[in-house]
């Protein structure tokens, strides 16, 4: 038995055991390593205990279960969340610091956990906290991706990237249990053969079979008794040496099919919002999906030892369409191998199932091409015709004849397969991720669907882990928060509301300003150690971090800051605010206008560096390798939050959301979770500038034309000019075309020049506002204080409630 709650002279002696059992040393021998790792082993085993009593419990109580499913989950580091959510960081502290240590030296060694792109694996790991805290029993599946995102490195302004090798140093938290493998299956041939019995077999020939071994991680919550577990599997070959070959002398052959097992969890694709159709992917999906599946069906058979109760049992949530062939696996293990009736199976999953669908980019909608597709998973394919087939004749009586319309709506199509419309049509709940996106799912991307299965849709409008992203990236400010309206926030989110009470509470406010300018310190003290970067901690921080995505706009603020360059080449004595905007994002490695933006913002930081008086003003930065150990350090200490996509194109954002809560002050489009949070804080609390999601639209059909903002807008000709010519030496006049749309070409669909004035102005406000400091404290404290909405615990309970009818086990 661990000791669930040790003293600090107790964790001591653990931290020994662990020491001179896994690296033959004592605590005064070990190296800053070996001492993160033995701490992390010591918390590994209390949460493995944590866990197996929860367990029990949920056993006991025969409590429903979630499945949350992911192809990602950004988790970033885990000592620090695990420590405080335990209420142990303290006593771990005083242990350490015996051994002459902080905490803080060992936080650093951990390396971060990429196992996602951006906002949506990050998005599951904030989940993950929140099921674990509320105390909602919680399995998260997805890849131990050897390689996870991988690393930016910045040359001469060009993006390079290196293979991120997290797994020494992050597999301390990994459980391997190899008592729970389980054997999937890809390609052969499959038949039907009927037994006498009356049943049906079905018969795999040629297949190739291989193992996906889980490795378990356990996910503290706060204050609570649950701990989520996230398990992500490793594929392997089940025979990974073929002797027969070895021994005819053909070494290379014989290591083949270790080798293609391999590949399967070697890395994480690193596109966001955009598919290719590889077959690499595919099998991923598939693999994850069987194994994930397979997984859920033995443990509901130990407990409960029939499958007749599983959609009392069991919630599956499906994280984007990615894992969306969980749907064809659950029938195929119902129908093929347990014998249910069609039927039966099928009302089974759509109980079962639930989507959230977190992009509207066309070029995001996964599709596969048929013919690969069955060549690869033969009797999932089968599976999918069928129920295809069943969903048309059901779309056929509600919409009789119109051909045209089930044909879009259809899973089969034109050689593809849609991934979207299986994960509809297989759920009986389908969401967006804020207000704005789930009714543009419904007016658009699933028009039809909505129309025949209007109950089915809902939203639920993201949220954070404040724990992590307040509580303990910003110790002081919470520090304020536990003075000023008490602890109780940190459990119960909503409760920052009472923080407005102190908005025009002199001292409050005061020490609210003077915190700010204390991360800011710590921020630039942190770019100082990294990349040997000062800053001027009294200019604005103006801050946009996210993916690097031409929908984004990270080239409508370039845009902007080239503006206010050429206004201080004119005249370098113009008297404006000092400015530092930050960018950090990565571009997806194939994305070439990305990658181009990426270092128009590298170009300009270097152009802007060599000149003295203009630097005393105005600077960029680009942050290299952007990840989120960076963003706990840089989101307490910004002053403006960049929100600027086009409307109607950013689903939610959450970026936005950590900002919002550490009192920066957003500058965005009324787009994605936007609206939400301008709605929570007050319009004046923000500032909001561009066209609307239903001005877009109707520009979008009219023809956007780029050239009618341009040649009516002086400073956007002297912009382009300069874009031209370039900055650092290297023209940019290819970003000029795509701006202007070239002489035939289509204009940016992202319609930069339509919402720059209004962005300039707004901008223009805001540093203005920024200026009247009493002005700009209040409008960050109220913006902090309208943040608790915006938690992930809010959106978690939401999900509980109405999509997976599952009750916290306390
Ligand atoms: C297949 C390639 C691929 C990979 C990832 C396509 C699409 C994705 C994700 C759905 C992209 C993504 O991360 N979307 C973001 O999800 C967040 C969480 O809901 C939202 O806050 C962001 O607005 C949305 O862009």
């Amino acid at each position: 038995m661990t000791n669930l709650k040790p003293n600090a002279a107790e964790i001591k002696e653990n931290l020994e055991i662990k020491l001179s059992r896994f690296f033959g040393c004592t605590s005064a021998e070990a190296s800053k390593e070996q001492l993160y790792k033995a701490t992390a082993m010591t918390v590994r085993d209390i949460l493995t205990e944590k866990r197996g009593n929860f367990k029990k419990k949920v056993n006991q109580t025969g409590g429903k279960r979630v499945y949350y499913m992911c192809m990602e989950f950004l988790l970033g580091r885990s000592l620090k969340t695990n420590l405080c959510n335990l209420g142990l960081d303290k006593d771990y502290e005083e242990a350490l610091s015996a051994m002459g240590y902080t905490l803080e030296d060992l936080y650093t060694c951990e390396p971060d956990a990429g196992l996602g792109n951006g906002g949506l694996g990050r998005l599951a790991a904030c989940f993950m906290d929140s099921l674990s805290s509320l105390d909602y029993p919680a399995t998260g599946f997805s890849i131990c991706y050897e390689y996870g995102l991988f690393k930016q490195k910045i040359v001469d302004g060009i993006q390079v990237e290196l293979p991120d090798v997290w797994l020494p140093g992050g597999d301390v938290w990994l459980v391997p249990r190899t008592d729970r493998v389980f054997t999937v299956r890809f390609g052969g041939r499959v038949h039907e053969e009927w037994k006498p019995d009356g049943r049906m077999e079905v018969i795999y020939e040629g297949a190739e079979e291989l193992e996906a071994v889980p490795y378990d991680m356990m996910i503290s919550g706060s204050d609570s008794e649950g701990v989520s577990r996230l398990r992500l599997w490793k594929a392997r070959s089940i025979q990974n040496f073929n002797m027969g070959l070895f021994s005819q002398g053909q070494y290379a052959r014989a290591m083949e099919e270790a080798t293609n097992a391999d590949a399967i969890s070697k890395v994480l694709y690193p596109a966001d919002n955009h598919t290719e159709g590889k077959l690499l992917r595919l099998t991923q999906q598939y693999f994850l999906c069987s194994a994930s599946i397979q997984s859920i069906i033995r443990d509901h058979m130990s407990v409960y030892g029939t499958l007749d109760n599983l959609a009392d049992k069991v919630a599956i949530h499906l994280n984007d369409t990615h894992p969306t062939l969980c749907i064809p696996e659950l029938m195929r293990i119902l129908v093929d191998e347990y014998f249910y009736s069609w039927d039966r199976a099928w009302e089974m999953v759509k109980e079962i199932f639930s989507y959230t669908n977190h992009t509207v980019l066309p070029e995001a909608l996964e599709t596969w091409n048929e013919d690969l597709f069955r060549l690869k998973l033969p009797r999932i394919y089968d599976i999918i015709k069928e129920i295809n087939e069943r969903f048309c004749r059901e779309a056929w009586q509600v919409f009789p004849g119109n051909w045209q319309r089930i044909s879009k709506m259809c899973v089969v199509g034109y050689g593809q397969i849609r991934m979207a419309n299986l994960a509809v049509i297989g759920s009986h709940s389908v969401n967006g991720v804020s207000k704005l996106h789930s009714t543009i799912l419904k007016d658009s991307v699933f028009k039809d669907f909505y129309r025949l299965y209007p109950g089915r849709f809902d939203n639920v409008t993201n949220g954070i882990a404040h724990r992590r992203w307040l509580c303990y990236s910003n110790p002081k400010l919470a520090g304020l928060l536990d003075e000023t309206i008490g602890t109780g926030y940190r459990k119960n989110p909503v409760e920052l509301a009472e923080f407005a009470k102190f908005a025009d509470d002199p001292t409050v406010l005061e020490r609210f300003r003077a915190i700010k300018h204390e991360n800011k310190e710590n921020f630039s003290n942190h770019l100082y150690r990294r990349a040997g970067i000062r800053l001027d901690t009294h200019a604005v921080f103006d801050v946009q971090i996210k993916r690097l995505h031409e929908y984004k706009r990270q080239l409508l603020n370039a845009l902007n800051i080239i503006g206010i360059y050429l206004d201080l080449k004119d005249n370098p004595d113009l008297d404006i605010r000092p400015q530092t905007f930050i960018f950090g994002a990565k571009a997806a490695p194939g994305y070439q206008m990305a990658k181009r933006i990426i270092q128009l913002l590298c170009m300009l930081q270097k152009e802007i560096n060599n000149s003295p008086r203009i630097r005393e003003k105005l600077n960029v930065v680009f942050l290299e390798n952007y990840d989120v150990s960076t963003a706990e350090i840089l989101v307490p200490s910004a002053d403006i939050s960049e929100q600027i996509s086009l409307a109607g194109k950013e689903a939610s954002g959450t970026g936005c959301m950590k900002l919002m809560m550490n009192g920066a002050i957003t500058l965005g489009t009324l787009d994605g979770a936007n609206v939400e949070m301008q709605a929570a804080a007050g319009e004046e609390n923000m500032f909001i500038f561009g066209l609307t999601a239903a001005e877009v639209e109707q520009l979008w059909l009219r023809g956007y034309r780029s050239v009618e903002f341009y040649s009516n807008n002086n400073r956007l000709g002297r912009i382009m000019a300069a874009l031209n010519i370039g900055f650092g030496g290297e023209s940019f006049a290819d970003i000029t075309t795509y701006l202007l749309g070239g002489a035939y070409g289509i204009a940016d669909p992202y319609m930069c020049l339509a919402d720059f004035e209004s962005y300039r102005l707004a901008h223009e406000s805001c540093i203005k506002a920024y200026g009247d400091r009493a002005r700009w404290t209040r409008m960050a404290l109220l913006n902090t204080a309208a943040s608790g909405h915006f938690a992930a615990d809010r959106s978690i309970r939401e999900y509980a409630d109405r999509f997976w009818h599952i009750k916290p086990i306390h």
